[in-house]
């Protein structure tokens, strides 16, 4: 099952329904501007009644400064782990490969409000290497789980540190 928790950004539900329909996936969703934590609340009950395995919650973007949105997120978890104590499982921060310095304060925010398990960084398929995310892991003890090369649906991948290695360096000789 997927989530539309991000009930903020114009067209986000309508977007991941469309995955959704790619992927043969159920999407639970409410109206736009719906609470994104009573969303998750009772997608996780129908997921748990009716055995879903796995429950992606897609959550808005936000800037690491907005502190009512960062408490936001911790409040998410808090809802989740109403239904199921051990969730979630996962928690990623999307991180996209332009990302300067400005990713060093965003995984530490965002680790200190929900818990951070790792990094997918996006946007691998351009110019930009995404070298931030050495710095992340090295301070904050972050893996990078999976990269996007591209925008289809196979494109997101896991994360591959010889081939990471290997894009960092291959332009060089
Ligand atoms: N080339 C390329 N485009 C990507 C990649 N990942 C995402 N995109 C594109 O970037 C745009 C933004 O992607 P979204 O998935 O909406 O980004 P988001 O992180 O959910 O952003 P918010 O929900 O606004 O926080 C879309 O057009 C995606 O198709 C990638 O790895 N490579
Ligand atoms: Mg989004």
């Amino acid at each position: 099952m997927m989530v539309a928790g991000d009930t903020f950004r114009a067209g986000a539900i309508d977007q991941l329904v469309e995955w959704g329909r790619r992927s043969n996936t159920f999407v639970y969703k409410k109206d736009a501007g719906s609470d994104p934590s009573s969303v998750i609340y009772d997608a996780l009950e129908i997921a748990k009644n009716e055995k879903y395995d796995v429950v992606l919650v897609d959550t808005a973007g936000r800037l690491q400064t907005k502190v009512n949105l960062m408490n936001e997120l911790s409040k998410m978890k808090r809802v989740i782990q109403k239904t199921l104590p051990n969730a979630p499982q996962e928690t990623l921060l999307v991180i996209d490969a332009t990302t300067g310095q400005n990713g060093m304060r965003q995984a530490e925010v965002f680790k200190d409000a929900t818990d951070v398990s790792g990094i997918v960084l996006t946007k691998l398929d351009g110019t930009a290497k995404g070298g931030i995310v050495l710095a992340i892991r090295h301070l904050y003890h972050l893996p990078i789980k999976y990269v996007g090369l591209g925008e289809k649906i196979d494109d997101l991948v896991l994360f591959d540190i010889e081939q990471y290695i290997y894009g960092l360096f291959k332009d060089f000789f």
